[in-house]
């Protein structure tokens, strides 16, 4: 991952620069006369870009959107390496490894696990939610048992070098939810397929060091993700408690429904978030948006937050445009 990272660094400070062009770029020449390069995929933090080169093998494959969310997100869940989502994510701050996920489609349908634990794959057990029960939301004891009845393996998640974390955070037990680009918890992705039609995932192991049966905003429909295909998709990283309080992906998608592009759209809602929270310098919201013609848009509190965007042949890193 670190190596990755570096790999990437360069594109990064590239992105950074060439991001409000690329905007500008896409929503000038993006009309709705005009032909639209779909498939997109767009995804939160550098583990996105692994996340959309899956979702894109499936969207050129002629795929669609929902396969692609939930088979890109999973290449996240599945990496130990990285701390911040399924495998190897950090624990609680009593140890335990506990997990929040949402899936949304282009039909309004949407799914989703929260404190669920000992489960590998959070996002499809939240598709099998969506797809197999009567339910949008299942928790705790009763989504673990469901994931084992659908035939989810039990798999300890904890890994050393999360539990080193752990014992080390234990020491001060200090609790700040700073969250940046090396500091973070979540992967969300969009993806418009050749048909046209969106679908989002949100899956992580929430915030580190959490209170044991603390959740946040990524299983949260409208908070941590929402879709509309009429309109479009939006999805929230950073602190969920924050999020929650102003349903930040919903309001994104319903700027867009009163004509806003993706970005100002992003910009009114982390707007609303920062005016709501007279602490927001002390932590990070960020948030990426994808409209129906393939606009794309991000805006964050503060500076570092990366998102990934893949289309035609190009799968890269920027940095978004921030509050301060
Ligand atoms: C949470 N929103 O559990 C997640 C954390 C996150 O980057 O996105 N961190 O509050």
């Amino acid at each position: 991952m670190r190596k990755n990272r570096r790999n990437f660094l360069f594109k990064a400070v590239l992105g950074a620069f060439a991001a409000p062009f690329l905007n500008v770029i896409s929503c000038a020449s993006r009309t709705p006369e005009n032909s639209i390069d779909f498939p997109i995929v767009i995804s939160t933090w550098y583990a996105g870009l692994n996340a959309n080169k899956e979702a894109m093998r499936i969207l050129k494959n002629g795929g669609n959107s929902l396969d692609a969310v939930e088979k890109g997100v999973k290449i996240a869940e599945a990496d130990a390496e990285n701390q911040y989502v399924g495998i190897g994510g950090k624990p609680d701050r009593d140890g335990y490894v506990t997990l929040d996920a949402c899936i949304m489609d282009w039909n309004g349908n949407a799914g989703s696990v929260s404190f669920l634990q000992d489960i590998k794959h959070p996002i499809s057990v939240a598709r099998r939610v969506m797809e197999k029960t009567p339910h949008v939301m299942l928790v705790g004891e009763g989504a673990h048992q469901f994931a084992l009845e659908e035939g989810f393996e039990k798999v300890d998640l904890l890994t050393k070098k999360s539990q080193k974390d752990w014992t080390e955070w234990k020491k001060t037990s200090e609790y700040k939810p700073i969250i940046n680009t090396e500091n973070h918890d979540t992967i969300g992705q969009l993806a418009i397929d050749k048909k046209g039609n969106i679908s989002g995932a949100c899956t992580t192991s929430g915030m580190a060091f959490k209170m044991h049966g603390r959740v946040g905003d990524s299983p949260i429909i409208g908070a941590g993700l929402f879709v509309d295909n009429e309109v479009g998709g939006a999805v929230a990283t950073g602190l969920g408690e924050a999020v929650l309080r102003t349903l930040t992906s919903f309001l994104v998608v319903e700027f867009m429904r009163d004509g806003h592009s993706p970005q100002k759209a992003c910009e009114l809602a982390i707007g609303r978030l920062v005016k709501k929270h007279s602490n927001h310098k002390d932590f990070q919201v960020a948030i990426i948006a994808l409209d129906k013609k393939g606009n794309y848009g991000s805006f964050a509190i503060q500076k570092g937050f990366e998102y990934a965007l893949a289309h035609g042949d190009s799968n890269e890193l920027a940095e978004a445009k921030s509050a301060i």
